[in-house]
């Protein structure tokens, strides 16, 4: 039930045309733009902006836009640099996107608000000139137009592609929603025994995980102690992931010391390496800092500053993945909340935001801080136990389960701590699994391991139109 509106009667359904019909010496002309409103909330919406150029190559370009009601206001923007005055929008083309050949696409969009009713804005305008446009309806609730698509077939890679961040959610080729779901190894300095073909056969076959966080200790005998060594290291799980179609989140994974701050260098020369070796991959997300701890917001912003503009020159299009303050609770182990980051965001595109919990530590506060900041920011669970935060202890499903459900209904990805057969009561298998190669007969998993995996290989259901 998707309709399309003709957001302008006149203007020649085909500016691009009419304007082609010109001068020749003068550049032709002419845009389309599709404007959707992907989701919609009391006072908060989010849309999409895909403008097309319809004339000639444009090597910079702005685009502006009229809010029809005087209480619409672009809170942020993506992928292009935003700003408002009165009712009059401007967005203007980033890095990445400033270049548009001939029929070429950006896809742009922001979180807005609204106080009285939220019409679609009008008089688009490319550098100047007057668009086509159409408009989609906002989506209600409950859904009027239920995903049709046939399941995709293929691997987790081949039917997403390249991913990117789309207002708060993670999305793929197809710019639509995807909740990846997936493990995290152990420590690879101690377990790395357990990430051999026959482990990682079966994480994609078995338990059709999505993705492979791959935990790259810098201290406690990790990174720091053999940069090189471990650079490759990192790189084999990432081909491994990858030839059986899996994503590969390379974790930075700092802890002690928590402020990332005094890995700085370190994360500087591992992410220009392994963002130069994998920048050709459709695979690969950066996690640059595991559980910043004891330290300030502004301290990690600042460290993230640094790091992501390394990672961007080498690979520009991947999805980074920032820590957050309190052992990445969003702040909340350390009293205080996602406010922090809202008000004060880390300056870059295609980000998003780690979350951490441990499910018999972290109860229904940390799930409220999540249901309220899932509105607001990019959230992804690059870590979480089914037990208590040391790692240990018994599984709480009852926990583990409300916290499962909430991820699946706001699409926030997640990776199991651990996919290992640590004597702990987070790993998935037990003891001695990995000195052999049966990774999924009976009797191998661990109580958390059976419930992660009863939960992970569900089939995703991907959407691709
Ligand atoms: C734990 C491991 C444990 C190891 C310890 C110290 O499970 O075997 O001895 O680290 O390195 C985290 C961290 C993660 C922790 C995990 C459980 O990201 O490194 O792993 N945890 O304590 N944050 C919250 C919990």
């Amino acid at each position: 039930m998707k309709r399309l509106l003709a957001l302008l009667a006149t203007g020649a359904s085909v500016v691009g045309l009419t304007a082609l019909a010109g001068p020749p010496a003068q550049a032709a002309t002419g845009c389309s733009v599709e404007y959707t409103v992907t989701s919609q909330w009391s006072g908060g919406f989010q849309a999409g902006v895909k403008v097309t150029n319809l004339g000639d190559p444009v090597s910079g370009w702005t685009l502006g836009f009229t809010m029809p009601d005087a209480g619409q206001k672009v809170v942020q923007g993506w992928n292009a640099t935003w700003s408002q005055s009165g009712s009059a929008v401007t967005a203007g083309g980033v890095d990445w996107n400033r270049t548009l050949s001939t029929g070429a696409s950006a896809d742009l969009g922001f979180v807005g608000s609204f106080t009285g009713s939220n019409p679609a804005p009008t008089s688009f305008a490319l550098n100047g000139v007057t668009c086509t446009g159409s408009v989609t309806d906002p989506p209600t609730d409950p859904p009027t137009d239920p995903p049709t698509d046939p399941p995709a077939t293929g691997t987790p890679v081949a039917v997403n592609g390249q991913l990117h961040v789309c207002g708060v959610h993670l999305c793929n080729q197809y710019d639509r929603p995807v909740q990846l779901r997936g493990m995290s190894t152990h420590g690879i300095q101690w377990f790395g025994q357990c990430y051999g073909d026959e482990a990682l056969d079966a994480l994609a076959d078995d338990w059709k995980s999505d993705l492979l966080r791959i935990a790259m200790y810098v201290q406690e005998d990790g990174y720091e102690t053999d940069p090189e060594g471990f650079t490759g290291r990192v790189n084999a799980l990432v081909d491994k992931a990858e030839a059986r179609g899996m994503y590969a989140v390379i974790d930075f994974h700092t802890l002690t010391p928590g402020d990332p701050n005094y890995n700085l260098d370190r994360a500087k020369t591992f992410f220009a390496s392994v963002a130069a070796r994998n920048a050709d991959k459709k695979n690969v997300i950066y996690e640059i800092a595991n559980e910043p701890n004891g330290v300030s917001w502004a301290a990690i912003k600042d460290y993230a500053e640094q790091v992501i503009p390394v990672i961007r020159a080498a690979d520009p299009d991947a999805v980074v993945i920032v820590g957050t303050r309190g052992w990445s609770s969003l702040g909340v182990s350390d009293g205080s909340n996602e406010s922090e980051v809202v008000a004060n965001p880390v300056n870059a595109a295609n980000i998003m935001y780690a979350f951490h919990f441990y499910a018999a530590s972290h109860k229904d506060a940390y799930r409220s801080t999540v249901s309220r900041a899932a509105a607001k920011l990019p959230l992804f669970v690059s870590e979480f136990g089914t037990v208590s935060a040391t790692g240990g202890g018994a599984v709480d499903r009852a926990s583990s389960t409300a916290w499962l459900d909430l991820l699946d209904r706001l699409k926030i990805g997640y990776a199991n701590w651990t996919y290992s057969d640590a004597d702990e009561g987070s790993a998935a298998f037990r003891p001695g699994t990995c000195d052999g190669t049966d990774y999924s007969g009976s009797g191998v998993l661990t109580e958390s391991g059976a419930l992660v995996k009863s939960r992970i290989s569900t089939p995703d259901e991907f959407p691709t139109s």
